[in-house]
């Protein structure tokens, strides 16, 4: 069976990964239909070797679409998920409108595949340090079930868009120039500086970026008392994401049996050559479908911690991949339609 199948968002950074990824995954595509803002319409954009024009959504778009994939922000979502859900279809939603939501499931398919079966016509891609993160540390707490997460990441510029990226390489060629750099997207130059997340901050101090991992990960996970904490960074790193992430047990968690789950788990590549110290790099992991996980080791100031660093593409596994994995997920498990 072929599935007809339209992207909310099609021209940005996540957009055109989607369409690359369902051309090389060979998703069972009838036909898809590409939709951006007013000024991206027109845009003709290759699927497969064929020309694809974009559109502005209308109250008709969603008729006859079985499956929406969504990666125009929020509001977009929020505007146009009820009116392709009752057009029929299943919206794979990429932004964080409907991620807490107890009738939307929160899926990651290395993680939690059978909450996917639960959706009411939504379901929500988490945030991309939440995917990065869980992809590598759930196979831990499935054998050991982890009490606590300390998480501090180093977000690529991709995370805010394709004209963030942009911005980073201008900025870098305005430094070497001897110029000063003129940040728009960001809120200060990110090139050879770094700062923390700039989403907003509640009276704990804490940002949107740092409780999406926090909530989430419990959401995913179903454990509602997980004690997760994360300090959110914006790096000058293109397209992948990095995060050290500290782990507490009930017990002492061997680095060694850890290695090993994370040496065969779904969606993770064990990068660790300590002679060489050689482990995972954003420019290792950019483009690249797995989760890098390496520098496993016993942490020194508890003995039921346990440290590691893993790098994950932003764009891919932390957004687009998710995402048509769990459509592959809906059509291989016969759950397009809800229950
Ligand atoms: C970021 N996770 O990196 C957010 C949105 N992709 O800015």
């Amino acid at each position: 069976e072929r599935y007809r199948v339209a992207i909310l968002g099609a021209t940005g950074a996540v957009g055109t990964e989607l369409i690359e990824l369902l051309a090389s995954r060979n998703f069972p595509i009838a036909e898809l239909r590409l939709f951006a803002s007013p000024k991206s319409a027109g845009t003709k954009l290759k699927f497969k070797g064929a020309e694809i024009t974009v559109e502005c959504v209308d109250d008709r778009s969603f008729e006859g679409i079985d499956i929406v994939l969504a990666s125009a922000g929020g509001s977009t979502s929020k505007a146009l998920a009820p009116q392709a859900v009752a057009a029929g279809a299943v919206v794979i939603d990429n932004s964080s409108a409907f991620r807490m939501r107890p009738d939307v499931p929160l899926v990651i398919p290395e993680v939690n595949p059978h909450a996917a079966a639960e959706h009411q016509g939504i379901i929500a891609n988490p945030n991309c340090t939440t995917i990065l993160m869980a992809v590598a540390i759930y196979p831990l707490h499935q054998v050991q079930p982890i009490q606590r997460v300390v998480a501090a990441t180093y977000q690529s510029a991709s995370g805010a868009g394709a004209r963030a990226m942009a911005e980073v390489e201008t900025q870098s060629r305005d430094i070497l120039d001897g110029k000063t750099p003129k940040p728009e997207i960001f809120p200060y130059p990110l090139a050879f500086n770094l700062f923390p997340h700039n989403t907003p901050i509640d009276d704990r101090g804490y940002c949107e970026e740092e409780m999406k991992m926090v909530n989430e990960t419990r959401k995913i996970f179903g454990a509602p008392d997980l004690r997760v904490t994360a300090t959110c960074i914006r790096v000058p790193v293109l397209r992948a994401h990095s995060e050290a992430i500290n782990l507490e047990f009930a017990a002492p968690f061997d680095p060694e049996r850890a290695r090993a789950i994370l040496a065969n788990a779904p969606g993770v590549k064990l990068v660790e050559d300590w002679s060489a110290n050689y482990f995972p790099m954003p420019i290792d992991a950019s483009g690249k479908d797995e989760v890098l996980v390496g520098r496993i080791r016993r942490d020194i100031s508890h003995p039921n911690g346990l440290e590691l660093w893993l790098c994950g593409d932003q764009i891919r596994k932390g957004a687009a991949l998710n995402a048509v994995q769990i459509a592959e997920l809906l059509i291989e498990n016969n759950w397009l339609k809800r229950k």
